[in-house]
């Protein structure tokens, strides 16, 4: 099969992006000149280098004052294939936080790390002291491939598993961008200190296909202008969901014989969530299922994949630059005979899988080699020591202590692993001196499964709270589940601050996208298992109208689900003329479920996550708090 020459760059005109990678000689201009430059920010330029080295520009929100300079500060994001991170890496990140950051670690949706509140002045330090302590932020933001996923949870006496990170590992590394920009800007030009490269990976990533390598170029795969967008792949086993592979750009499913040994893998791609509201040309997508491929050629599937959307890719309209676009503009069938092409032979039929699950594996473990694993719910993946719960301070101690490493989950939470079995009640009892949950049974089980982004006030796109508002916003929820009389109901609820996806909050059963100011645009209808999408049902919802907008749907889904039946498949089952039609004729019983008068009143964003801090570290309710506070001002006894 012979591979016709890719399109030229583009007919159209290519984004302003596209000339400041090719300016950029490979990812070091303008970053190298302005890193050694006596300025608190990188100039529009540079900004858009800098996010392949795995940093973004931003601004604390929260202090901006009209007229002035913005409080600029960075964002670093590490990359961590499988999520897996060793102990002297967690050290150094624990420490950088407190050094340089905001004394948090944030866990993200991809099993990764990110700091925030860098100093321009400080971030060569920063990123240096990652990669010594075998560490990299290469790549973890940019127009290349991003953190490869893969399955938590660390048995080591299922082999499907070690393959996946293995693979994770490999294809991480052959699509690492070569350059040695990294090295030259961050480190003074002293290639890092890491292991021999699996050989197999570097002859792959030299060897050409048809037309998948640019010879003789300092990036064999990427080329000079490399991916049009992002690119996101995971690996994972077969029944094992926690990865969310429907989202991906690329995902590897494991295939192993009777005997447990690995013969290929089987590859969906196209999925992807970013979208913007009122443009209907942007759409979250689930990934389709493509080909089954060999073990000995899933590299070469791999770089056939990526080739293609790097050729084909839409250079010229960054909203309609992912693959998910490609494979939806072409169709399933024109996209895998372009990447037959490239891959120089026809692709096989994809095999049969089982059923997908989504489990978090929190709590004590087996491992399966005698050893223990423990996971631990982190809310929203922010580590940080506030009031009593200190979770920065012990699990810096845990691993100081037993030298353990971690695996971050797809879920901001986070799994200490190879824990001798004599060392738990030790380990156990340093989490609850410093406040944290042990049992995963003792989590509201609407928290244990909930996600929301960063958000305000570091996420440059927010269009409202994330982060700050879910856990006030599961409060609420909880309290009107139970006062409809579902007291043990839970469903995976995830928020994000604007469209662009980041918590995956389309896959599920109840999602809220911010669209406006303290308001949402609210989705039903994912699976628990996150392997359906969820639809638009409404698009504005004020955070104060929660309750008024949740109660008649909750109380039609206690009503009519069947048996067993989850929130988001009951929505999908009944659809929304259903829903709507039954929540126009409720009438809720009473105003307040016939108890004690409650008045709603609205606080500012900012106001309310003061108070919240405050009401969490004096261990009070909001309510409370509130109270208090207005009888001293209103003078009231
Ligand atoms: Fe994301 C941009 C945070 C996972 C889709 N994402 C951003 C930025 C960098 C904002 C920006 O561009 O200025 C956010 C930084 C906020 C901050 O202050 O930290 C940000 N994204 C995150 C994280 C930290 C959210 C989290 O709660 O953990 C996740 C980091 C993952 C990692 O370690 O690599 C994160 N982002 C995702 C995911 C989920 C995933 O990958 O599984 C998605 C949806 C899946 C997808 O890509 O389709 C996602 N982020 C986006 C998009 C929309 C992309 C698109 O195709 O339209 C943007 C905006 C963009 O790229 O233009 C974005
Ligand atoms: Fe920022 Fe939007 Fe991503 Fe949230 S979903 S982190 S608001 S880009």
């Amino acid at each position: 099969m012979v591979k016709s020459a890719p399109p030229p760059i583009a007919s159209r005109k290519p984004s302003k992006v596209e000339a400041i990678k090719e300016r950029s000689n490979f990812l070091r201009e303008p970053v190298a000149t302005e890193i050694l430059q006596d300025t608190n920010h990188f100039s529009e330029d540079a900004v858009q280098i800098l996010k392949f080295h795995g940093s973004y520009q931003q601004d604390n929100r929260d202090n901006r004052v009209k007229g002035q300079e913005k409080d600029y500060q960075f964002m670093l994001r590490t990359k961590n294939p499988g999520g897996f991170v060793p102990p002297q890496l967690y050290l150094t990140l624990d420490q950088l936080a407190d050094e340089y950051g905001n004394h948090t670690l944030r866990a993200t949706t991809r099993q990764g790390f990110q700091l925030h509140g860098i100093l321009k002045k400080n971030l060569k330090a920063a990123i240096a002291a990652i990669v010594k302590s075998m560490g990299s932020t290469l790549g973890a933001c940019g127009d290349l491939n991003r953190n490869v996923m893969a399955p938590p949870a660390p048995f080591k006496n299922k082999s499907e598993y070690d393959f996946a990170w293995e693979y994770a590992q490999n294809i991480a590394d052959l699509l690492t961008p070569q350059t040695g920009a990294y090295y030259e800007i961050w480190l003074d030009g002293e290639k890092a200190i890491s292991g021999e490269e699996n050989p197999e990976v570097k002859a792959a990533r030299q060897r050409n296909g048809s037309g998948t390598v640019f010879h003789e170029q300092e990036e064999p795969i990427y080329g000079t202008h490399y991916m049009p967008r992002k690119f996101k792949a995971c690996v994972t086993v077969p029944g094992d969901n926690s990865i969310d592979l429907y989202t991906q750009d690329l995902t590897l499913v494991v295939i192993t014989n009777k005997q447990g040994e690995l013969e290929g893998f089987d590859v969906f791609a196209g999925g992807g969530l970013g979208r913007t509201h009122n443009k209907e040309e942007t759409f979250a997508r689930m990934a389709d299922s493509i080909c089954y491929v060999a073990k000995e050629e899933v590299y070469d599937l791999v770089k056939a994949i990526v080739a293609t959307q790097r050729d084909y890719g839409d250079r010229t309209d960054r909203r309609h630059a992912r693959l998910k676009y490609l494979i939806h503009d072409w169709g399933v069938d024109k996209f895998r005979s372009m990447v037959e092409e490239y891959f120089g032979k026809p692709l096989e039929p994809f095999k049969p899988l089982p059923k997908w699950k989504y489990e978090d594996f929190l709590g004590w473990n087996e491992q399966g080699d005698g050893k223990l694993f423990f996971g631990i719910s982190i809310d929203n993946g922010r580590i940080k020591d506030e009031g009593s719960f200190q979770i920065k301070t012990a699990l810096r101690e845990i691993v100081e202590q037993y030298n353990l490493p971690i695996r971050l989950t797809p879920h901001q939470n986070l799994i200490l692993c190879d824990i001798e079995p004599d060392s738990k009640q030790a380990i156990e009892e340093i989490l609850n001196r410093h406040g944290v949950v042990t049992d995963p049974s003792n989590i509201d089980q609407i928290v244990r499964y909930a996600m929301a982004c960063p958000a305000l006030p570091t996420c440059g796109l927010a269009i409202t709270e994330s982060e700050r508002a879910i856990p006030g916003i599961l409060e609420r929820i909880r309290a009107l589940l139970d006062k409809v009389g579902l007291q043990n109901e839970h469903f995976v609820v995830r928020m994000t601050g604007c469209p662009n996806g980041c918590a995956r909050p389309y896959m599920a059963e109840l999602g809220f996208v911010g669209s406006a100011p303290e308001s949402y645009q609210v989705w039903l209808g994912g699976s628990p298992d996150q392997t359906r999408l969820a639809e638009p049902y409404t698009e504005k919802l004020h955070h104060n109208d929660i309750e008024s907008f949740l109660e008649p749907i909750f109380v039609y889904f206690k009503k009519s689900r069947k048996k067993g039946e989850s929130f988001g498949d009951f929505c999908a089952r009944v659809g929304f003329d259903a829903i709507r039609n039954f929540a126009e004729n409720y009438k809720p019983k009473s105003a307040n479920g016939g108890g004690k008068a409650r008045h709603r009143i609205s606080v500012r964003d900012d106001i309310y996550a003061v108070l919240k801090e405050t009401a969490d570290s004096q261990g009070k309710s909001m309510t409370e708090l509130v109270n208090e506070a207005l009888k001293v001002y209103l003078k009231v006894e």
